[in-house]
């Protein structure tokens, strides 16, 4: 069987209303991961790209053939560690919080982990599917048939999310096989870009041109829309390659190291952890 990766790209926008980018995101062969942060004080971009770093350590720092629900799972323990150890550090980023969506290759196939109401889409041929389920308070009225998707829009807690990395608590992540083949097209983006722009118009833009092309495009959607949040695209197209690669593509919050609580920690524990299996 021939090994699947991704060929990846990465788009992060402040936005034409926020004063600083939140959001993280991390694209590469082997991971496709989007963190929209919040939380008052600077601190949303600290847990955006705190946690987007610690997952991408993790990966970075995995062995081949380790189990990816298992590598994804640890990833998100730690980084909840990681975010109440910042919080010990610097008590004015109480609060602070980030959804989660990461997209593992590890040669044998996907695994998606998520939290919270960045969403990941596959498109394949043109067929646009959700393969996320927001955390929100909205989407559990939905599934207990109390509001219909038409009543979302003008929602008074439309922006309620339910579940997300925190410092607080322990987070429930959803962590998924999925299947993928060669010439479908993933996007992961954060609420910037599906608050503003509709499906029909995102399945038009992302099924153009080359990954690059198409996350610039939904980028510069979600501004043409008004831009009124932070706004991350990751695509890829799955291909077929060596996931196993050590350059990735940082943009957001992620960009800037003053953002991390810690930047040589996950890497460090990471690397410990893959030396001592060997
Ligand atoms: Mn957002």
């Amino acid at each position: 069987m021939p090994m699947l990766r991704f060929r990846p790209a990465a788009r992060s926008d402040r936005g034409l209303v926020r004063a600083n980018n939140e959001d993280s995101g991390y694209a590469s062969a082997g991971l496709l991961l989007v963190a929209d942060g919040v939380g008052g004080n600077a601190a949303g971009e600290v847990a955006s790209a705190s946690v987007a770093h610690v997952v991408a350590s993790f990966v970075l720092g995995s062995r081949e053939r380790q189990d990816p629900v298992a590598l994804l799972s640890d990833a998100v323990g730690y980084a909840f560690a990681h975010l109440s150890d910042g919080v010990r550090r610097d008590p004015a980023r109480a609060g602070m919080a980030t959804t989660l969506t990461a997209l593992l290759a590890d040669g044998d196939g996907f695994t998606l982990a998520h939290v919270g109401d960045s969403r990941g889409y596959l498109l394949r041929g043109p067929v646009l599917r959700q393969l996320t389920r927001d955390d929100t308070l909205v989407q559990e009225l939905i599934d207990e048939g109390r509001i219909t998707r038409q009543d979302v829009a003008s929602h008074p807690y439309r922006s309620v999310v339910v579940r997300s990395v925190a410092a607080e608590s322990p987070p429930v992540v959803s962590i998924v096989r999925v299947e993928l083949e060669p010439g479908d097209r993933v996007l992961l983006c954060s609420d910037g870009l599906t608050d503003l722009v509709p499906d029909d118009l995102i399945v038009r833009l992302l099924d153009d041109g080359s990954p690059t092309t198409a996350a610039q495009r939904l980028v510069d959607a979600a501004l043409a829309a008004g831009g009124r949040d932070n706004v991350t695209c990751i695509v890829g197209d799955v291909d077929d390659g060596n996931p196993h690669v050590r350059n990735g593509h940082l943009v957001g919050a992620h960009q800037n190291p003053v953002n991390l609580i810690d930047p040589a920690a996950a890497l460090a524990y990471s690397l410990e952890r893959g030396a001592t299996v060997e």
